[in-house]
């Protein structure tokens, strides 16, 4: 099957009004599926919008954009907010560890150009988002594991601290009384931070950074940091960006799939909603005792978010005001 792209960049000028139209469509010998990309309606820019409750994050990620900064910087800074958080159990220092007691981080940005940079698994380092843009930035490679990448995060100029904190460390000794190991997630209170954000040129960016599901085997890495799971952008889009139980993530490649689907000519709200659906609609497929949830923008600045269960959250940044916001979900039962 033959299958041609065609993107075409037009300036109009239609009463008075000049927009940009970029057309997307893909052709096949069969079919004709199109649409998407900016037309003259209002683009909403700067926008930034979040996984959870993540109000500094979020403001953070704004104020750049505000003062004219990249999408690329703002999703940089807002994430790093998060990851220096102590309190925040689940990104950066502070990450609950894995079951041998190691705090493991994974992290994956990805730029306007559709460059894409990401690390896994690394230990002693915590501003790993921003290690993550130094391998798409400085590096022939995308993506960097382990050892490795906390020895690229040196020579960078990163330092190693310990990120273990007494409360995580209190958290995983609690927890070795019974080692009960179930490769589950609470689906009331997450902080993966996924943030997507439009620059005032228009520019869409995102990043994704955890230290991914508590008491993990050692070596288990999620959706976070893999590109189409944790995250994906693409300019002449969208973007999106996932939470909860990444093993679910990953089997759908969610982020990519609500990209795709908003190619299509799908609304955020609509490529969120049928990613949740290909879960949660697999055949015996017991959702009950797992979160996903999901967070996407298109290149018109519209949002949408959705999840399989009440309690996941997303901060937006939107007309300069930035607001949590309770998404919909899925199981109403
Ligand atoms: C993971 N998706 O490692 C991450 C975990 C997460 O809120 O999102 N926690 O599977």
């Amino acid at each position: 099957m033959k299958r041609r792209k065609f993107i075409q960049n037009a300036s109009l000028s239609t009463l008075g009004v000049v927009a940009t139209a970029a057309i997307v469509s893909c052709k096949t010998e069969t079919e004709t599926t199109a649409i998407v990309a900016t037309s003259n309606d209002k683009v909403v820019k700067p926008l930034v919008i979040a996984t959870w409750k993540t109000d500094l994050a979020v403001e953070t990620a704004a104020e750049v954009l505000e003062k004219g900064g990249s999408a690329l910087d703002a999703v940089e800074q807002g994430c790093r907010i998060e990851e220096a958080n102590e309190k925040g159990q689940s990104v950066g220092k502070g990450g609950l560890p894995d079951r041998d007691g190691d705090v493991t981080l994974d992290a994956c940005i990805m730029d306007e150009k559709g460059n894409y940079g990401a690390v896994l698994g690394v230990k002693n380092i915590k501003h790993v988002i921003s290690v993550a843009r130094k391998v798409m930035e400085d590096t022939p490679h995308v993506m960097l594991v382990g050892e490795g990448a906390e020895k690229f995060a040196v020579t960078k100029g990163f330092e190693r601290e310990n990120l273990l904190t007494e409360a995580s460390k209190k958290a995983w000794e609690n927890w070795k009384i019974k080692s009960e190991y179930k490769p589950i997630i609470n689906i009331e209170n997450h902080d993966t931070i996924g943030m997507l954000a439009i620059d005032k040129k228009g520019n869409i960016s995102g990043a994704c950074t955890t230290s991914g599901l508590a008491y993990k085997m050692a070596g288990r890495v999620g959706d976070s940091p893999i590109i189409g799971g944790g995250l994906f952008v693409d300019n002449e889009i969208g973007g999106a960006s996932a939470t909860g139980l990444g093993e679910e993530v990953l089997k759908t490649v969610g982020s990519f799939l609500i990209v795709e689907l908003m190619r299509q000519g799908k609304s955020p709200q609509e490529a969120c909603e049928e990613a949740i659906g290909r879960i949660v609609n697999k055949p015996g497929k017991d959702f009950k005792n797992f979160q996903v949830g999901y967070i996407a923008v298109n290149k018109k600045g519209e949002t949408g978010a959705y999840s399989i269960h009440e309690w996941f959250s997303y901060n937006i940044y939107k007309d300069k005001e930035n607001k949590n916001i309770k998404s919909d979900y899925f199981n109403k039962v």
